[in-house]
């Protein structure tokens, strides 16, 4: 990996939404934590919660930063509140690992609602 500014890898994908070097469609933003919609939505609202700063997965977010990870949560719910689908039921997942679908190795949570979600995942 290679390390950029304080925080940041220079070839990662969302890193690099992060700086603003790739265009995404930001919904919500706080200090330590962005908000964009996914480049393939799987449901009516289909956003990316990511920590601003490089973590590889939701594993390590959680081991490196405890507060981040509760940013990254109350985030998530805001997104949700914000797009109308809290009262309906929204799910927030984190692929974690290759194995679990995982692609995009800076830890991002999916929020996902304005369908019916079944259960068990694919
Ligand atoms: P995962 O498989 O859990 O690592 O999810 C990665 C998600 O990232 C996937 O749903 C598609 C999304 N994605 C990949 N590249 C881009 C991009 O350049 N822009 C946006 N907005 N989303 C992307």
């Amino acid at each position: 990996m290679t390390l950029g500014r304080v925080g940041q890898v220079s070839d990662c994908l969302f890193c690099k939404i992060v700086a603003k070097e790739i265009p995404a469609e930001i919904v919500y933003e706080t200090g330590r934590t962005l908000a964009f919609r996914d480049i393939n939505p799987q449901a009516p609202t289909h956003a990316l919660v990511i920590p601003k700063e490089h973590h590889a997965d939701a594993a390590a977010l959680a081991a490196a930063d405890d507060g981040l990870a509760d940013e990254v949560l109350k985030t998530a719910h805001a997104v949700a509140v914000q797009e109308g689908v809290a009262d309906g039921g929204y799910r927030v997942v984190f692929n974690t690992g290759a194995g679990a679908g995982q692609t995009v190795f800076h830890v991002h949570a999916h929020i996902l609602g304005g369908r019916a979600l079944t259960w068990p995942p694919g």
